[in-house]
């Protein structure tokens, strides 16, 4: 009778004590952290832009707006090959230009005759968003839709009724060619217009004339797992420029009340993010291969070499942040030769650079650690959802990594563990040279993926040191090529 009591007595001391260690077992997120869409959007890194309509055949990036769809005539349009193209090259989606500024939409859409079914392209009767959707559900591809707000051919654009037009025109389009991704609004509002034949200047306010919050609702009640990029979100921003840099300071944090699609001046901050900003908002670096988003033959020698695009590579994904890479066809209907070339070689050369990773099976060592949980194992696992953590509070912290012999190296990739809110601030890496240990790089942010390039060297160990960090440091993977 008194040892059960003893021991019940015991039992509930240990089941307290436990409790207690499991409740700090793991570290608190630190907010704003991405949601579950977010997260998986990060996982995509690199999908495709096409920018296709009847500028393709005009030779211009903005047409007027009153361009007749006669012109509108791909001869050999293989809209298959395209997204075979983009799969092969490594792509995980597409984004397609269903109206660009000048008006033409290239779905047979019932609330305009300014639309692919007055055009030749199949008699009238092709629907250029369906072929595309449907190309992108056969090669397993995600599909997302850009519908430009700002629309030149439009008598009414600029009214009430306008606004009510372009609700329609999503309507149609969520509802036919579904499921979508990611919705592109262009903040782009040149002003002049054929605007139905009034050619003239018009100017909106940006800030109000869409009423954004509306549109965005009515869509969300359509796709509920959509994610809007817009200069501001506000679920993916604009990373602030067309030449596919995102800052090597990187935050996905912005505050978005701050900001909106089409505000002068913000390109600074939508580069770099802000590191106490109160949302969740990852840069997209969007970039065309070519000088312009549109086919021109003219710039057949002007494509972006695969070296070229290797290096966009590493300044977008290398820098925490999505490459929307932009890949227009031709007046064919086809991917230019000469791009698809440089397409598939550039899969091939980030093959070659990433194909053998060093940090597997190297010995790692950790300054501190949260709890047995987050071991340092974790780091070397090619799993993103296992972690390493630093001791509670700890906001700095180093790594080193032992090869066990003398190993080639050119790049070190780092990870964050984002489910729990992006952390470091600083970082450097350095190098063994068999008696000291030499610094190779300073950074500063790392976020869902870092890859920084170092001057080619032989060394048995490297050191990640983190110098500064919001909070006790998490990462979830290391590489080393
Ligand atoms: C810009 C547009 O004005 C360009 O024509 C292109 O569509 C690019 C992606 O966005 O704002
Ligand atoms: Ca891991």
């Amino acid at each position: 009778m008194k040892t059960s009591k003893y021991f019940i007595f015991f039992a509930l001391f240990l089941t307290v004590l436990s409790c207690k260690t499991s409740q700090i077992s793991s570290p608190k997120p630190i907010f704003p952290i991405p949601t579950s869409d977010q997260l998986a959007w990060h996982e995509l890194e690199t999908y495709a832009f096409i920018h296709f309509t009847t500028n393709t055949f005009t030779g211009k990036e903005w047409g007027y707006g009153d361009e007749s769809p006669s012109i509108f005539n791909p001869t050999d349009m293989d809209v298959d090959s395209w997204i075979k193209t983009i799969k092969d090259a490594g792509l995980k989606a597409v984004i397609l230009t269903c109206k660009h500024h000048d008006g033409f939409v290239l779905w047979p859409s019932k609330f305009t005759s300014h639309s692919v079914a007055a055009s030749p392209y199949k008699n009238g009767k092709g629907d250029v968003v369906k072929e595309v959707s449907e190309a992108c559900k056969k090669y397993g591809l995600k599909f997302g839709v850009y519908l430009s707000p700002w629309d030149r051919n439009r008598a009414d654009y600029g009214t009430p009724s306008y606004v009510e037009y372009y609700r329609n025109q999503l309507k149609e389009l969520f509802a036919a060619y579904g499921p979508v991704f990611e919705m592109w609004f262009d903040g782009a509002n040149g002003g002049d217009g054929y605007y139905g034949g009034s050619k003239e200047t018009r100017k909106i306010n940006g800030k109000t004339f869409y009423d954004w919050p509306k549109t965005i609702d009515l869509v969300r009640g359509l796709e509920p797992k959509i994610l809007f990029f817009s200069d501001a979100g506000p679920e993916i921003r604009w990373v602030g420029n067309e030449r596919g840099l995102a800052g090597r300071t990187n935050w996905n944090n912005i505050s978005r009340d701050t900001l909106y699609a089409g505000k002068a001046g913000i390109e600074g901050v939508l580069n770099t993010g802000h590191e106490n900003g109160k949302d969740w908002v990852p840069a997209e670096v969007d970039v065309s291969i070519r000088p312009g988003w549109f086919y021109h033959a003219e710039e057949d020698s002007k494509v972006k070499t695969p070296e070229q695009l290797f290096e966009i590579y590493l300044t977008s994904v290398g820098r925490g942040s999505n490459l929307l890479l932009n890949i227009p066809p031709d007046r064919r209907g086809l991917i230019h030769e000469i791009d698809a070339t440089y397409l598939l070689a550039w899969k091939k050369l980030i093959n070659e650079k990433f194909s053998n990773n060093l940090a597997k099976g190297a010995k790692v060592s950790v300054s501190s650690k949260f709890s047995n949980k987050q071991k340092p194992e974790n780091l070397i696992d090619d799993n993103t959802k296992t972690y390493w953590a630093a001791a509670e509070g700890y906001k700095n912290a180093s790594v080193v990594l032992d090869f066990g012999k003398k190993q080639v190296i050119n790049f070190v990739e780092l990870q964050e563990f984002i489910t729990l809110g992006q952390r470091v601030k600083s970082f450097s890496i350095e190098i063994w040279d068999g008696n000291n240990w030499k610094e190779a790089a300073i950074e500063t942010t790392i976020g869902y993926k870092r890859i920084i390039k170092i001057k080619e060297t032989q060394t048995q160990k490297i050191r990640i040191n983190i110098n500064d960090s919001k909070a006790e440091v998490i990462l979830s993977e290391i590489r080393v090529w």
